[in-house]
């Protein structure tokens, strides 16, 4: 038996799980789960850095704790945000990606460089946060040594070394998309020093040890293996793709939206169409496209918690809006002015305009069919793009248990939709750690996957005229 530990940190919740895998089979166990989220100080949105980093810890002894046999820590989380370091001290709290100061740095950096030729370089679809622009808006970077993505930053705490996990590196927009190397050209132009990108590593690294004070603490000294530490690298690992031509889509916050390739493609329809080349674990390209995803559903039950001051039973009202027939008035789910936290229903309500449902129900269901409606057109455009068919749609994350929207999204695309695995990220974690352990031999991605498909079998959606 193989038993390793993953922190898996989502962008509206984290959880430290314990993996095992024998005979042929993985296995997780919750140890804790803790939500958090975008925190507003007077210079904008951040990440409570210090909760979220007590959390990890308090999670790792905990596990350890549980089960003495751990030989491993892997950490993923969402992508693009990092801490500044210097003299290996966190100079600030990082910044929120939702946080606006980085619409100065996209002026900054398209000034200098234009669009067409960035995507040229980096293959990224265009997101107002990408590190890069972040970069360019930020005050500190001339006081910092060191700038390390969010797992990379919690791996330095947990071990003093700093690295560039490449999957997540392949975020920020500096990662050349031809050989995955930092991009020190691109970075030079666009005024950001050399020396705050730490030296990149792949999936699969041993980071480091853990710092004697933590092992005492944690109750074990165990190393840090790098993982695909981008949460959707490790999501995309346990997608139990069975043929090149299924589709995924992982869903939580975000839907990312797309096919795995093993060559880019670089074109203009794919730059308009705003399609990314993220990397994956073994070189694979992530070729998708950002839905906005739950985070519609979740600001819009936070905005009316708040207003009843009391909590709202998702479920239950998701079984109500199941329940309500005729067409749901649709709005574009990736419209810019819902990303930022705040008043999302009548932000949507404000898209809707006189069409906005009055009920609740009716105002969920209106959600979930836009959002599915924008899921299915990222599934013909990725087949489109990458002039690949398409006859599957893998749906993973949270996202899978919510079956209107894995019908919903089997309905408009005309695709059969396999739900699940709800926790693909923290497997996908768990499975570069055993491989890199030695316990899955040379485990190709397919073999890694086929154990997936074999532990959690897939519920299927078929589509409805
Ligand atoms: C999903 C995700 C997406 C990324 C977004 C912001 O959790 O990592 O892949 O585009 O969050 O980091």
């Amino acid at each position: 038996m193989t038993v390793v530990v993953a922190v898996d940190l989502g962008a509206t919740s984290g959880r430290v799980m314990i993996g095992r895998i024998s005979g042929g089979r993985i296995d997780l166990e919750l140890v804790s789960r803790f939500a958090h989220g975008p925190v507003a100080r007077e210079d904008g949105l951040h990440w409570d850095f210090a909760a979220l980093s007590e959390h990890v810890v308090a999670g790792l002894a905990e596990a350890v704790h549980r089960e003495p046999g751990i030989e491993s820590i892997g950490i993923d989380s969402w992508a693009v945000d990092y801490g500044l370091l210097r003299d290996g001290r966190l100079l600030a709290e990082p910044f929120h990606y939702r946080d606006d100061r980085s619409a100065r740095g996209v002026a900054r950096v398209h000034e200098i460089i234009p669009p067409a030729e960035l995507y040229r370089r980096n293959g990224l679809q265009f997101l107002p946060f990408n590190t890069l622009y972040q970069f360019a808006a930020d005050a500190h970077l001339d006081d910092a040594d060191r700038a390390a993505l969010i797992p990379d930053l919690i791996a330095f705490l947990l071990t003093g070394a700093v690295i560039a996990e490449r999957t997540n590196a392949s975020t920020t927009g500096l990662l050349r998309v031809a050989d995955g190397e930092w991009d020190l050209e691109l970075a030079e132009r666009i005024g950001i020093p050399a020396r705050i990108l730490p030296p990149l590593v792949d999936p699969g690294t041993v980071i480091g040890r853990l710092r004697p004070e933590l092992a005492e603490r944690i109750g074990k000294d165990l190393p840090v293996v790098a993982v695909g530490s981008h949460d959707t690298a490790s999501a995309v690992v346990a997608v139990p793709l069975s043929t090149p031509h299924s589709a995924y889509i992982s869903c939580g916050t975000w839907g990312l939206v797309g096919v795995e390739l093993t060559e880019p493609v670089l074109t203009d329809a794919a730059r308009a169409a705003n399609f990314t080349h993220e990397r994956g674990v073994d070189d694979r390209f992530r070729f998708l496209h950002n839905v906005t995803g739950l985070w519609l559903l979740s600001e819009t039950v936070r905005a009316w918690e708040a207003e009843d001051g009391a909590p709202i039973d998702l479920p239950q009202l998701l079984a109500a809006a199941a329940d309500l027939s005729g067409d749901a008035p649709l709005f574009d789910a990736d419209d810019a002015s819902l990303s930022a936290p705040g008043d999302m229903p009548a932000r949507i309500s404000a898209l809707l305009g006189t069409d906005a449902p009055a009920g609740r129900p009716a105002f969920v269901r209106s959600i979930v069919e836009s959002i599915a409606t924008a899921f299915a057109d990222a599934l013909a455009s990725a087949a489109e793009l990458s002039g690949r068919e398409i006859d599957a749609v893998h749906l993973v994350g949270g996202g899978s248990l919510n079956s209107l929207l894995c019908q919903a999204t089997a309905d408009r695309s005309g695709l059969p939709v396999l739900a699940g695995p709800v926790e693909a990220t923290a497997l996908g974690n768990v499975l570069v750690q055993a491989r890199a352990l030695g316990r899955l031999g040379d485990g190709t991605l397919e073999e890694l996957r086929a154990l997936v498909a074999a532990s959690v079998p897939p519920v299927r959606y078929e589509p409805r005229p």
